[in-house]
C-alpha cells in the first residue's frame, strides 16, 4: 500500500453543514489522527568511548584500515610531571593568526614547530626549526624505539585552559604523504580527543549520522594514528564547559619535501 501522510480529518457529525459553510458555527470538532511515517527513523549513533590500552581498527574501507593504538602511561606520571613543567617553560610557544575571507582570528591555543622542513596547514606556514630541545629528542627516540617508525618533525600544542581547542580536521596535508603515521603524546590536564568518521558520498557532507569516538588523553598517554585514519576520519579537541588546567600535546610526524610526499 502506498504510504499515507499524517492527516487531520474533520469529524463533524454527519448531516451537519461544514463549518466553513456556516457563518454562525463557531465550534468545530477536529481530531488529529497520527499515522506513523512509513520511512524508517534514523538514529544518531551514540559516541563510543576508547579508554583502555590497545590497538583498535576503526574502519575498513577501500582506502584501507584506519587504526589507532592507545598506550596510557607511556611516560610514567612522576617523569611526566617534570617533563610537563620543563616543556611549558622552554618551548618557544607562539599564537598564530589565520586569515579567512579577509577576517583574521587567533588560534585558540599556542603552538611551536620542530623539523628541518616547513609545515603548512590551514594556509599557514610554520618555518623550519632544526633546534630540537634535548627533552623533545629524548621523547622522539623513546617513541621511535617503541613504534619502529622514525619521525623528523613535531607540532607542539599548548591548551592553556578549557577555552583552548582545535577544531575538526584531518592531518592530511600533502607534505605528510599517504597514510601518515602520527604519534601524539599528551602531558598535563586530561582533555577529550574526539573522532568522527567522514560521511559517505551519499550523505553529501552531512556529519549528523556518522560514527563518533571519544578518547580521554591523560598525562603521559601516547596515541598512535595509522593507516587510512587521516583519509577516513577527522579529529578535534573541543573546548570544555568546566575549568581545565594546561595541557601540552606533542604530535610527532614524518614530513616529506612537497614533491616527494604527494
Ligand atoms: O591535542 C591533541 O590531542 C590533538 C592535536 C591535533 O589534532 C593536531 O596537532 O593536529
Amino acid at each position: 500500500m502506498a504510504p499515507t501522510a499524517p492527516v487531520a480529518r474533520n469529524v463533524a457529525p454527519a448531516g451537519t453543514r461544514q463549518a466553513w459553510m456556516r457563518k454562525d458555527q463557531i465550534h468545530t470538532q477536529k481530531q488529529f489522527v497520527f499515522e506513523k511515517p512509513s520511512e524508517v527513523e534514523r538514529k544518531v549513533p551514540d559516541a563510543g568511548v576508547i579508554d583502555k590500552p590497545g590497538v583498535y581498527e576503526l574502519s575498513t574501507l577501500p582506502t584501507g584500515i584506519s587504526k589507532i593504538h592507545l598506550i596510557p602511561g607511556f611516560i610514567d606520571s612522576e617523569q611526566a610531571d617534570w617533563i610537563f613543567e620543563q616543556l611549558l617553560q622552554d618551548i618557544p610557544w607562539g599564537q598564530r593568526t589565520h586569515i579567512r575571507q579577509e577576517i583574521s582570528f587567533e588560534e585558540p591555543r599556542l603552538t611551536s614547530w620542530y623539523g628541518e622542513l616547513p609545515y603548512t596547514y590551514s594556509r599557514l606556514t610554520m618555518q623550519p626549526n632544526p633546534n630540537w630541545h634535548p627533552l623533545l629528542t629524548m621523547l622522539k627516540e623513546r617513541i621511535e624505539e617503541f613504534t619502529g617508525y622514525t619521525f623528523n618533525s613535531l607540532l607542539c600544542n599548548l591548551y592553556r585552559n578549557e577555552k583552548d581547542s582545535v577544531d575538526w580536521h584531518s592531518d592530511d596535508e600533502p607534505s605528510l604523504g599517504k597514510n601518515p603515521v602520527i604519534a601524539s603524546l599528551s602531558f598535563g590536564a586530561t582533555r577529550t580527543f574526539e573522532m568522527r568518521k567522514k560521511p559517505s558520498p551519499e550523505e553529501n557532507g552531512d556529519y549528523t549520522y556518522v560514527e563518533r569516538l571519544r578518547i580521554p588523553l591523560d598525562h603521559g598517554t601516547l596515541l598512535m594514528m595509522e593507516g587510512a585514519t587521516q583519509e577516513d576520519w577527522q579529529h578535534r579537541v573541543p573546548k570544555e564547559y568546566h575549568s581545565r588546567d594546561a595541557r601540552i600535546n606533542l604530535t610527532f610526524r614524518i614530513i616529506y619535501p612537497e614533491s616527494e610526499g604527494t
